[in-house]
């Protein structure tokens, strides 16, 4: 295979200690959703009623991962992919969310690791990438305070049983979107709505990243220890200042409300008023138990959103412009494609004095892939990884914090409301055979690994 030409990029310009890897997710890839075992998540309920998931999808095989993960560790090898980044299904390791442990879920996850060591690759496990035991969801499930004392539970086991081999760690993906989406919008599992159930699981996911961060730090020796956000570059329409103001709480709302608390900062309150129903939830004792000292912080940016001031719009007065109604370039989601947003998000995250270290832990784009006489020639996902790292050089040229790169995704793969319509993978997958064929993109980046 001749190089395929990266004039821009070489990875030696991100220095020898850069981390370069692949992020995935157990409910988006696995399947097997009753296999050996597992019970249950909030994400099989949802899947399996009518009208939550585009074109009725469901996850019941996703990419079959829990079958041929070694054929996609050999893919990882192949693509000269060196950190493999993947989520524990808490209801496998416990069907019903608490003790008893399913022990074929422990040798399941210890086949992955094993495997993973085996093949050379450093595996990085998430504990919580949003499947939550439903048994857990029916006593009220992140609105329940109790969920931190469950996770708690669930942390220590996984750190007993894969701490000997795994030494880094991601606490919980992304806890405003599955919040936000889940708990408040009701567009996500487990379909919930209004703001009382929003704001009772934004406190008891918060404490909960903390506890599980402390039970690691405790029972996982030399662990390299973070948790993941959401984060998008925020701009007003206009320099009107209520689009400023409008913008300024979005960016409260989306980037600053969870990660401040775990950073001793607390929730931040002035900036975003309706925060501040919070206290009906907080107890005494709490503000010392939701900061942590995190090893580093997972960021994850796809794009940016510009924002007008709305008086229609409950609780933050303001509503997202799309892409298309601004008729710029974007994703199959929607997304605009904007690469300067990672370096706007790296420069916003590194005024945070305590963060020791940023890993952009998702980066990566969904467009339509069409599989053509075996290959798939998908250019503007290469073009947008390539933009997105030019962006990350321009950041550590600055002398900013940045320490690693994961793209999103490995394979196509089940894209949660989305079904399989968005395909964010490196490699294709033909849903109908499990056919794997490596993309322009995947072919590209072992280039650029090699
Ligand atoms: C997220 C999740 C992933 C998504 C990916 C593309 O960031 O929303 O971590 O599970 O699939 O980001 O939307």
């Amino acid at each position: 295979m001749n190089k395929i030409e990266n004039s821009f990029l070489n990875k030696n310009q991100f220095g020898d200690d850069f981390l370069w890897g692949v992020s995935t997710a157990a409910f988006q890839i696995e399947g097997a959703h009753d296999a050996d075992g597992k019970g249950s998540s909030i994400w099989d309920v949802f899947t399996a009623q009518k009208g939550k998931v585009k074109n009725g999808h469901h996850a019941l095989t996703a990419c079959d991962f829990y079958n041929s993960y070694q054929n996609d560790i050999d893919l990882i090898r192949e693509l000269n992919i060196p950190n493999f980044r993947f989520s524990i299904s808490w209801t496998r390791i416990m069907p019903t969310g608490i003790h008893p442990v399913n022990q074929a879920g422990i040798d399941y996850y210890n086949k992955i690791i094993d495997s993973l060591l085996a093949s050379g690759i450093e595996p990085w496990i998430t504990l919580y990438h949003w499947d939550l035991p439903h048994v857990l969801e029916t006593k009220g499930g992140w609105t329940n305070r109790e969920s931190v004392t469950w996770f708690s539970e669930y942390v220590a086991v996984c750190a007993q049983h894969f701490g000997d081999r795994v030494k880094n760690w991601m606490v919980i993906n992304e806890p405003s979107v599955f919040t936000g989406a889940g708990y408040f919008l009701g567009i996500h599992a487990p379909g919930k709505k209004g703001i009382t159930n929003y704001l009772k699981a934004m406190h008891h996911v918060t404490l909960a990243t903390a506890a599980g961060a402390k039970i690691l730090r405790d029972k996982v020796q030399d662990a390299n220890i973070g948790t993941t956000f959401s984060c998008t570059h925020i701009e007003p329409a206009t320099q009107n200042q209520k689009d400023i103001d409008a913008a300024k709480r979005v960016d409260t709302l989306l980037n600053r409300t969870f990660i401040e608390p775990i950073l001793g900062l607390g929730y931040p309150q002035a900036d975003l008023p309706v925060l501040k129903k919070l206290n009906n939830y907080i107890l005494a004792d709490d503000l010392n138990n939701l900061a942590f000292d995190f090893d580093f912080i997972g960021l994850q940016c796809y794009t940016r959103e510009v924002v007008k001031s709305s008086i229609l719009i409950p609780y933050i007065g303001a509503e997202l412009i799309s892409a298309e109604k601004r008729n710029v370039i974007s994703t199959d989601m929607g997304w605009e494609v904007y690469p300067p947003a990672l370096y706007e998000v790296l420069k916003k995250f590194n005024e945070y004095k305590n963060i020791k270290k940023i890993i952009i832990t998702e980066n990566g784009a969904a467009f339509p892939d069409i599989l053509t006489n075996g290959k798939v020639y998908d250019i503007k996902r290469t073009h947008y990884i390539q933009d997105h790292l030019e962006q990350i050089l321009k950041a550590k040229k600055d002398g900013l914090n940045v320490e690693g790169y994961f793209v999103w995704s490995l394979t196509d793969n089940f894209e949660w409301a989305e079904g399989y319509n968005a395909r964010f993978g490196l490699i294709h997958v033909d849903f109908d055979t499990q056919q794997r064929t490596i993309k322009h993109s995947g072919l590209w980046f072992k280039d650029f690994l090699s």
